[in-house]
């Protein structure tokens, strides 16, 4: 398995994590977002990945892109240790905490929508961390109460072993803190983080344990 990824990037973070549990070893690749324009806009990365972002998994001559279903092709593929509950209702509940994340929060401070307000509608640094902080805090505060609602509290989003949930959160809070948001919104979410970076898994996908990072 090749993982074409970006340190920083927190949609990268989230499938060496899933890979990390999983125990499954792959070729680290790094895709620089900046370098020479942008190496995710090369044409032999488009032919991979048409979106022009990372990651992209390559997996027996096939490329999948897109976290949530890369890592639910490889929960498929490798069913432990389970990354969702069993339970119907339980597994949506998951789910829905990681596409919070996901849908939410993530693409609202990505690096070519922040780019396009930067420089194409010509906000300055202030709008931009405010536009970024905002949106951030928001989603984590909703996904703050989903956890605390769950009735299996643990310590983990959901239960007592890291899930779909976990994966998705743990990046997206590296992330506000590189754009200095205010996590005292969030505390059990801070709690959850520190248990999930305990765990090897979680550490050795981090953005400053990786081959590429500067
Ligand atoms: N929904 C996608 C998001 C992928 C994504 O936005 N990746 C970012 C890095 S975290 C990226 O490639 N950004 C490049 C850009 O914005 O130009 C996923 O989950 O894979």
């Amino acid at each position: 398995m090749k993982l074409y990824n970006f340190f920083r990037s927190s949609a990268s973070y989230r499938v060496r994590i899933a890979l990390n549990l999983k125990g499954v070893s792959y070729q680290y690749i790094p895709i620089h977002l900046r370098r020479s324009g942008g190496e995710h806009h090369t044409p032999a990365y488009r032919a991979m990945n048409p979106q022009e972002l990372v990651p992209t998994l390559e997996d027996g001559g096939r490329f999948f892109t897109q976290s949530l279903a890369i890592i639910e092709y490889l929960e498929e593929r490798y069913p432990e240790p389970p990354l969702l509950p069993r339970d119907p209702a339980d597994r949506a509940t998951v789910r829905s905490m990681a596409l919070g994340v996901a849908c939410e929060i993530h693409p609202l401070q990505n690096t070519r929508v922040v780019s396009y307000l930067r420089d194409v509608l010509h906000h300055g640094d202030e709008d931009v961390n405010a536009w970024i902080r905002h949106w951030v805090t928001l989603g984590l505060a909703a996904l703050e109460q989903q956890v605390l609602a769950v009735p299996q509290r643990g310590r983990f989003c959901f239960g007592t072993t890291p899930s779909l949930a976990d994966i998705f959160l743990v990046p997206q809070l590296y992330n506000a803190r590189r754009f200095g948001c205010d996590l005292s919104v969030c505390p059990t979410l801070v709690q959850i983080d520190q248990a999930c970076c305990a765990l090897p898994a979680f550490a050795d996908a981090a953005p400053e344990k990786q081959p590429d990072a500067e």
